[in-house]
C-alpha cells in the first residue's frame, strides 16, 4: 500500500499508527502542505484525492481511500487482529464518541484551512490565531479528559481508535503549546501510548519527509 501523508498532519499520523498497529507495510508519499504554495492544490494530487487533503491510502488495486476515520475502518476490516473497536456495542460507541470528538470538533477548526481564513480574510493576528487554536483544543481536551478511563491507554488495556486519534492530537498541542497540565489522563494515556513500536514509528520526527 502507498500512504500519501505529511510528517507534521495529525490526520495522516492517525493512518501512520493504524497500518503499523495492523503490521502492513507502505511506502510514502509525501505531500508537502505547505511549499509550492501547497502540493495538495497540485492538479496531480487533485487527481488523487479531490478534497485535496491528507492522508489518502492507495491500495495495490490502485483504489483511494480518503478520511482518516474510514482508512482505520478499513484496514480493521481487512486486518482483523488486533481489533482497534471494541467487540461491545456499548463500548465501542464510547470509543468511537471519544475519536470523533478529537477528529470531528477539535481538529476541523484548527486545520490549516480555517487558520488560513483567519489570517487572511478575517485578519486575524498571530495572538489571536493562537488563542483561537488553544481555547478549541482546551475545551475539546477537557470534555476527552472526563471521558477516558486511563488503564492504561484510553479504554483499558486494549489500544483503540480513541488512542489512535489522541496522540496526534496531544502533538498538535504540545507544538502549538497549548498547557495540558489540566489533562493528567490524557498525558497519561498519551506517555503510555508512545512506549509502543507503532506509535513511536509513526512520529512525525520518524518519518521520511520530516524537517
Ligand atoms: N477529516 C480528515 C482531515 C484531513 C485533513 O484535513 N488533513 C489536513 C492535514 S492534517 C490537510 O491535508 N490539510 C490540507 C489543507 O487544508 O489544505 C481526515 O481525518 O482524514
Amino acid at each position: 500500500m502507498t500512504l500519501y501523508s505529511y510528517f507534521r498532519s495529525s490526520a495522516a499520523y492517525r493512518a501512520r499508527i493504524a497500518l503499523n498497529l495492523k503490521g502492513v507495510s507502505y511506502e510514502t508519499i509525501a505531500i508537502h502542505l505547505t511549499k509550492d504554495g501547497g502540493q495538495q492544490s497540485s492538479p496531480a494530487f487533485r487527481a488523487v484525492n479531490p478534497q485535496m487533503r491528507v492522508p489518502v491510502l492507495k491500495l495495490p488495486n490502485g483504489e483511494n481511500l480518503l478520511q482518516s476515520l474510514a482508512i482505520i475502518e478499513y484496514l480493521d476490516e481487512i486486518q482483523p487482529r488486533p481489533r482497534l473497536l471494541p467487540a461491545d456495542a456499548e463500548e465501542r460507541a464510547h470509543v468511537r464518541a471519544v475519536a470523533q470528538i478529537i477528529a470531528c470538533d477539535i481538529h476541523p477548526l484548527n486545520n490549516v484551512g480555517p487558520l488560513n481564513y483567519l489570517r487572511h480574510v478575517l485578519k486575524a493576528d498571530k495572538a489571536a490565531v493562537e488563542a483561537w487554536y488553544r481555547h478549541w483544543i482546551m475545551t475539546g481536551f477537557e470534555a476527552v479528559e472526563a471521558l477516558i478511563r486511563p488503564g492504561p491507554y484510553a479504554f483499558g488495556p486494549r489500544v483503540t481508535v480513541a488512542d489512535i486519534c489522541l496522540v496526534p492530537q496531544v502533538y498538535n498541542a504540545r507544538r502549538f503549546k497549548v498547557p495540558l497540565d489540566r489533562f493528567p489522563g490524557i498525558v497519561a494515556v498519551d506517555a503510555a501510548l508512545l512506549q509502543l513500536p507503532a506509535f513511536d514509528a509513526a512520529r512525525p520526527e520518524r518519518q521520511p519527509d520530516a524537517e
